[in-house]
């Protein structure tokens, strides 16, 4: 709506600069007009108790949202990332592009309702189920453009580069024939996704080597000199034998690798780091770029503790991702990185950044400037940006009574998901009560996809 101007007003609001008090907030078109603290509402001011800016979902791949909890049964040898990313691989064998946008959209409308409001798409499904293209080279990674303007979550598209299967340029095995491009059908998928992203308002396309199994040293430089600003992610150090592989290719360790050989810096997002030295942590520390962080996933494949609290003591920056969308849950990936330094170090609030901190708020404000980093946005409560926030339900026994500086805390480690109420993406109100407006009928479909793939 042209021109439209609503207001809001709430208790209290985490503003950039903290805390405030009585805060009415003016939208217009989506975005945010102004923003007043310690001022009484108006008649006519939507009402809310608590709000709080909504979290970027840095790495998620959406179509893996339609196997949780469907690998979870003990094989014959032992279970481990290599076996699920088998399993993982017979699933996406038959996904159509429909099946692919019913799944996205499910996910999406998830991911809404526990508090994020943009989402990297790490895209790697491009092509029919015999590996040839569709007619239209952007077919798969449209289903997710069109279930991002469904659900109304605000995308960062990162298609995939991926053109082999381990270090050295080795051939592609047959299960990644959906994946693969040339550098020159890779570049054009890119132009068509510019294309394609301008029909929806502050859609951000990113370029992911997939990861340094998946491209030779001569392919990522291409991809670099092609990506000019865009943010680049890509996936590393996440398993052990990956580290051992590298070793032995290269003489190094992926990360150290990487930072060696490519100029990364903040456009930059490297999804799990895993498995780092001392070194390595405080070098990717300091090198400006972001961790992508994905504790459910990393907890579920059986990956690793990324070494938290060191990264973080060096100034590091990170988000979080959703990842494999086994559970999608904003406050669980928080907690659970918390959680894993608890149990390591044996000892509490081991990631906030001094005494008198909350470890949720430190948690909270971090990931916002990462994520938001991570996948090429601005983000906050502040004039001109989209006003994307979750107002939080006060009324949880969690929550209540609470000062709002006690309010994420309150939200991350007891009230989890049942502490969000709604939730506003550019300005529209896609979850109230906790249930996003189109969720019925995104359900619908998703089960109806679902009948037939594990029928
Ligand atoms: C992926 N997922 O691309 O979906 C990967 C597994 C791989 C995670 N690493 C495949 N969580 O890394 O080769
Ligand atoms: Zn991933």
């Amino acid at each position: 709506m042209a021109g439209a101007v609503q207001a809001l007003h709430f208790g209290a609001a985490l503003l950039p600069a903290g805390w405030a008090r009585d805060v009415r907030v003016a939208l217009a078109d989506g975005l945010v007009a102004s923003v007043q603290a310690g001022v009484a509402a108006e008649s006519g001011d939507e009402r809310h108790g608590a709000l709080i800016p909504g979290l970027p979902n840095l790495h998620s791949h959406a179509f893996q949202r339609a196997m949780a909890g469907l690998a979870e049964v003990r094989g014959a040898g032992d279970d481990s990332f290599w076996t699920w990313r088998e399993l993982m691989y017979r699933f996406l064998d038959r996904l159509t592009p429909d099946d692919v946008g019913a799944i996205a959209a499910m996910a999406q409308v998830e991911m809404l309702e526990s508090g994020f409001t943009r989402v990297g798409e790490f895209h790697y499904l491009h092509h029919a189920a015999d590996g040839r293209p569709y007619r239209h080279a952007a077919e798969m990674a449209g289903a997710i453009l069109h279930a991002a303007a469904e659900t109304g979550i605000g995308l960062t598209l990162l298609p995939v580069f991926y053109a082999h299967s381990g270090f050295g340029g080795q051939a592609p095995t047959a299960g990644q024939r959906r994946f693969l491009h040339d550098l020159d059908g890779f570049q054009r998928l890119l132009v068509r996704l510019d294309e394609l992203a301008a029909r929806l308002p502050d859609v951000v396309v990113g370029v992911a080597p997939h990861s340094l199994r998946a491209v030779t040293p001569a392919e990522l430089a291409a991809l670099e000199s092609l990506a000019r600003g865009r943010p680049i992610h890509i996936h590393i150090a996440e398993q052990v034998k990956e580290v051992e592989d590298c070793l032995r290719w290269s003489g190094r360790r992926p990360v150290e690798w990487l930072l060696g050989e490519t100029d990364v810096g903040p456009s930059w997002c490297l999804v799990h780091a895993t498995h780092m030295t001392e070194a390595e942590t405080l070098a990717l520390a300091r090198s400006g770029a972001v961790a992508g962080l994905c504790p459910i996933t990393e907890a579920n494949l059986g990956d690793g503790l990324f070494p938290a609290e060191a990264f973080l003591e060096a100034g590091g920056r990170f988000g979080f991702g959703s990842d494999s969308n086994v559970r999608i849950d904003m406050t669980e990936e928080l907690r659970l990185l918390e959680y894993g330094q608890r149990l390591l170090h044996r000892g509490r609030n081991r990631l906030a950044r001094g005494a008198g901190h909350s470890t949720g708020a430190d948690l909270f404000a971090g990931a916002l400037a990462g994520g938001a980093q991570a996948l090429g946005v601005a983000a906050g409560l502040e004039v001109g940006l989209p006003f994307d926030a979750v107002s939080l339900n006060i009324g949880h026994p969690s929550l209540a009574e609470r000062a709002p500086e006690a309010l994420l805390d309150g939200l991350i480690f007891a009230a989890g998901r049942g502490g969000i109420d709604c939730v506003w993406r550019r300005g529209r109100k896609q979850v109230a009560g906790g249930r996003h407006v189109r969720r019925d009928e995104v359900v619908a479909r998703y089960r109806a996809t679902l009948s037939g793939l594990l029928a």
